[in-house]
């Protein structure tokens, strides 16, 4: 059987694949999309929920905001919870009188949705249980994607081939570690998250530095409190009863008046903190982009963000090169992105070393505390911290 012909393969039915897809779609750009879990699997997914204002913008233009403008959260500001003297305070970073910007609470399973549901509507390729296994031809004219599904094993001649299979994908590891020229971070501390049947207990997000670690209360919905508690790394669900998830919730996040609510759990989760950096984006004809290319803690929100403007930047190269047969056009793509890659890397690292218990040491504990009561203030890095969540502009997507 002769292979499946197409632009460009794209590894992965993540924000970052599904997205790119869109706009090469709106480019005119065939893709076919393969996705190594089920359907149901991808459907299911929690994981992010802060969606910057120019991503919110950018999917707006690019058709996918209905659902998202009709049921989003918009918010104007953040609160930060800690220690003043004998006290706990919160203090709230007001976004809009900072940088006249805003961000979107929507969940990235949503977004995710949203995204599938119209390529199925268009009746475009979206393989779903299809795992890449092998890709051959990086430096010929066309790729040969190999994929094993429940008839077997296939293959996809590409031009180009999209590697944004996440952080546990095949793309990245195809190559040698040398290749990759890494740098990466690791935190002695890991996030358990416990969505919740109950009211978040507050109109915004509040981010919580507390003696016994790291907190966040989130939300889906004004109905659904998404939590989080910063654990030992190596801790599993098994470690944390919902009595003890509780108990350490209200410990860490509960001020007078305004106690976190309790309610059914969703779904929980453990997630390890870790930076990062895959300094090469590209070989010949494959590109990486999203979490196959980088990670970031949690704490700034900046995953899917940062996925999203590796994309604009790989859909406008990609059409420079397949519709004016311009290849000069990628060899842009990692320079463009990595500005932005190090000053997301670097705003996440710096959130979790402001907010979280890392190592009791004095020194380290005195400058977190002066850097709060700097933020509070509302100058500079108050500035810089609301410019930095709320989201850098993002480059054309064409
Ligand atoms: P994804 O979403 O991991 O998608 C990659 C897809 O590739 C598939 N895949 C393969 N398919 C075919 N063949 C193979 N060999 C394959 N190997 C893998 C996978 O099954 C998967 O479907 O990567 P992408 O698209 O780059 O998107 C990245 C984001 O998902 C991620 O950065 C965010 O979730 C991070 N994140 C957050 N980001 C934000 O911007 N704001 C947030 O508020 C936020 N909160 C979070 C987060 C991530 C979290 N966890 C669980 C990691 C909160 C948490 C707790
Ligand atoms: C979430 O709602 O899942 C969320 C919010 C803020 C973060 C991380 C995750 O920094």
């Amino acid at each position: 059987m002769s292979p499946i012909q197409t632009d460009v393969a794209i590894v992965g039915a993540g924000p970052a694949g599904l997205l790119l897809a869109r706009m090469l779609q709106l480019q005119g750009i065939e893709t076919v999309v393969l996705e190594r879990r089920s359907r149901d699997y991808v459907l299911g997914r929690v994981r992010a929920g802060i969606i910057e204002q120019p991503v919110a913008e950018l999917l707006a233009e690019l058709g996918v905001g209905e659902r998202m403008l009709a049921d989003r959260l918009v918010h104007d500001g953040v609160q930060l919870q800690h220690r003043a003297g004998d006290r706990m305070v919160r203090d709230r970073i007001d976004f809009a009188a900072l940088t006249g910007k805003t961000v979107t609470v929507y969940g990235q399973r949503e977004l995710v949705r949203d995204l599938i549901g119209l390529r199925e509507a268009d009746g475009l390729p979206l393989r779903f249980g299809a795992e890449v296994i092998g890709i051959d031809g990086l430096s010929d004219d066309r790729v040969a994607v190999r994929y094993r599904d429940e008839a077997g094993e296939n293959t996809i001649s590409a031009r180009y081939v999209a590697g944004v299979d996440g952080a546990h994908g095949i793309t990245a590891q195809l190559l040698d570690a040398g290749e990759r020229q890494t740098l990466q971070r690791s935190y002695p501390a890991a996030w358990l998250g416990v969505l919740v049947e109950a009211a978040p207990p507050s109109h915004e997000l509040i981010y919580a530095r507390h003696p016994e670690g790291f907190a966040l209360a989130s939300m889906r919905t004004p109905e659904v409190s998404r939590l989080y508690l910063q654990v030992p790394a190596g801790d599993t669900l098994a470690d944390w009863s919902p009595d003890r998830i509780w108990e350490h919730l209200h410990r860490r996040l509960d001020l007078p008046g305004s106690p976190v609510n309790e309610g059914r759990f969703l779904e929980s989760s453990i997630t390890p903190l870790r930076s990062v950096v895959h300094r090469r984006m590209r070989y010949g004809r494959l590109l990486l982009g999203g979490d196959a290319a980088h990670v970031v803690p949690p704490t700034g929100a900046k995953g899917l963000n940062l996925a999203v403007a590796d994309m604009t930047q790989l859909s406008r190269r990609l059409g420079r090169a397949l519709l004016r047969g311009d290849e000069a056009a990628l060899d842009g793509y990692q320079e463009s992105c990595l500005h932005r890659v190090w000053q997301v890397t670097h705003f996440s690292w710096w959130m979790t070393d402001l907010l979280h218990r890392l190592e009791s040491d004095e020194f380290g504990e005195q400058l977190r505390t002066e850097q709060l009561r700097t933020l509070a203030d509302g100058g500079p890095l108050a500035q810089w911290f609301a410019d930095s969540y709320t989201g850098l502009p993002l480059a054309p997507w064409q």
